[in-house]
């Protein structure tokens, strides 16, 4: 008795390791949410929740329409070179999945100038830093994209 006890939690550990070890090969998808204003989340108004994240190539993105008056769209020369640039219409929710490693500076076209701006980094996310780094933004979206490739030097 006692030893069949054993050999099954062994074998369910062993069912535990193997798929510890098969999830990272596991495409996830990661919610950015498209906010106009709540105080519990933001002081800021008009914002994505979160405005950086980083996440593995094969994973999906899914901006969601928290709150209407948004959309999401690639910022022109802040993604990989040879990447599908996006430009999703008001009020859906909108899914994009990465398939190439680097730095992918996006926007919200109609509050771009008032800061709503974000950044997604994909595995090795340093091919093209510097060179989204070097786009030049006007309005509040300058001093948010600053303060968020602050936080990308931030990481490791
Ligand atoms: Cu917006």
């Amino acid at each position: 008795m006692k030893s069949t006890l054993s050999r099954r939690s062994l074998g369910l550990g062993l069912a535990l390791l193997l798929s510890g070890i098969a999830a990272p090969a596991m495409a996830e998808t990661h919610i950015v949410k498209m906010y106009t204003f709540d105080a519990a989340v933001s002081d800021q108004a008009d914002f994505f929740d979160p405005p950086l994240i980083q996440v593995a190539v094969g994973d999906t993105v899914k901006f969601e329409a928290t709150q209407s008056g948004h959309n999401t769209a690639s910022k022109k020369g802040m993604i990989p070179e040879g990447a599908e640039s996006w430009n999703s219409p008001m009020d859906v929710d909108f899914e994009i999945t990465f398939t190439a490693d680097g730095t992918y500076g996006y926007i919200c076209s109609p509050h771009y100038s008032v800061g709503m701006v974000g950044l997604v980094l994909v595995g090795d996310y340093k091919t093209n830093l510097d060179q989204a780094r070097k786009v030049k933004h006007r309005g509040k979206a300058k001093k948010v994209f600053r303060a968020l490739f602050k936080e990308v030097d931030a990481i490791e």
